[in-house]
């Protein structure tokens, strides 16, 4: 009697493990996406690191976009700005079953092997901010055209600087799309003889990270003792920069530009330790980002270039084509002065 309820223990007990692990592991196939406990559809962004206001504010876009169609949003960022901490948040977003994923890529083409897993299970995958390869995402979704912002920022420092002197850059991470390929521009309009005794001396890297981006302007200046002018395309080299410049009395000497967020450079703009610098709404890229994703699941649009479909308060997009894919443009840069900064940082 007792060997037979022992077979039997043992029997459920193999039973249990099978149905746990059929629960656990991803579906295959284009099998649907689960749905969360209250029935709503989930929508998942994941921005390249913590501890970015700019990231917030374009996830806050997000969420409200999602919520507005009735869904539940899934706010997701890796301590480091690393693509391999992006691929154990997609797994684990692919092991959750979620209907969509949009990510600010670290890598262009680290994430491809898990964005295309996500993406052979039904889940619509887009990228937005940073850009992954076209293979890895149904439709990018882009702040604004990557040769104006790269063009813009030469004629800027240019202008600062008297058209004369030595130049540095204060990126990112080295592998962020988005700031690579406005850097990319940056070069191609420094090729115009008009600016032929500006020389850019040094692409540096403070990975958007605070300290880093504080220990890596200080190195520029040291390297380069005549250095003019810096230009940081992220928010947190900007205002990086702009802390270093001003505590070591550079206002002047050293000139600033870039992209930032008027909340962070308000300062610094005011104080005239940067002229002026540019950036568009973060909030309204996480928020056409969310419209799309939602666009993309209820089977609107495909991503194919040509569509167009309503964005609330934003009006009409239309899918563009970005190379041998597709992208969603938000719209221009923008320029924050003394002028209009003030009104500005109230807002992001
Ligand atoms: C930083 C990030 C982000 C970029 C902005 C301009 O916050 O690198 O990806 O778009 O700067």
């Amino acid at each position: 009697m007792k060997k037979l309820l022992m077979v039997f223990v043992s029997i459920f007990m193999v039973f249990s493990v099978l149905a746990a692990c059929s629960q656990g592991s991803p579906s295959s196939g284009g099998e649907k996406s689960g749905e969360s406990k209250d029935g709503k559809k989930r929508f998942a962004i994941v921005f390249k690191n913590t501890g970015n206001p700019y990231g917030e504010k374009m996830m806050e876009g997000f969420k409200k976009a999602i919520e507005a169609q009735g869904h539940e949003a899934i706010l997701k960022a890796p301590d480091q700005p690393t693509a391999e901490a992006q691929i154990q948040m997609i797994e684990e977003l692919i092991s959750q079953k979620v209907d969509s994923i949009a990510i600010a890529g670290n890598d262009p083409d680290a994430l491809e092997p898990a964005l295309k897993k996500a993406m052979d299970q039904g889940i619509k995958v887009l990228s937005l901010d940073s850009a992954v390869n076209t293979k890895s995402r149904i439709v990018h979704i882009n702040q604004a055209d990557p040769e104006r912002i790269g063009r813009v920022q030469i004629e800027a420092i240019s202008e600062m600087i008297g058209g004369k002197g030595q130049i540095a850059v204060l990126s990112a991470t080295s592998q962020a799309t988005n700031q690579n390929t406005w850097i990319e521009w940056m070069k191609k309009e420094l090729e115009d003889p008009k600016y032929k005794d500006i020389e850019l001396v040094k692409v540096a890297y403070g990975d958007d990270l605070r300290d880093k981006s504080v220990s890596e302007t200080e190195a520029l200046l040291k390297s380069y003792p005549d250095l003019k002018g810096i230009i940081a395309p992220t928010t947190v080299g900007i205002a990086a920069a702009g802390k270093v410049l001003t505590d070591k009395g550079l206002k002047d000497k050293v000139h600033l530009t870039g992209l930032g967020l008027p909340s962070e450079m308000a300062e610094y703009i005011e104080s005239g330790v940067s002229d002026w610098m540019y950036l568009w709404n973060p909030i309204d890229v996480g928020y056409l980002a969310g419209y799309a994703a939602d666009r993309l699941v209820s089977g609107k649009i495909t991503g194919k270039v040509g569509e167009k479909f309503s964005v609330g308060d934003l009006g009409e997009k239309e899918v563009v084509a970005d190379g041998d894919g597709a992208q969603i443009m938000l719209g221009d840069p923008f320029k924050f002065d003394k002028s209009n900064i003030a009104e500005w940082k109230e807002v992001y």
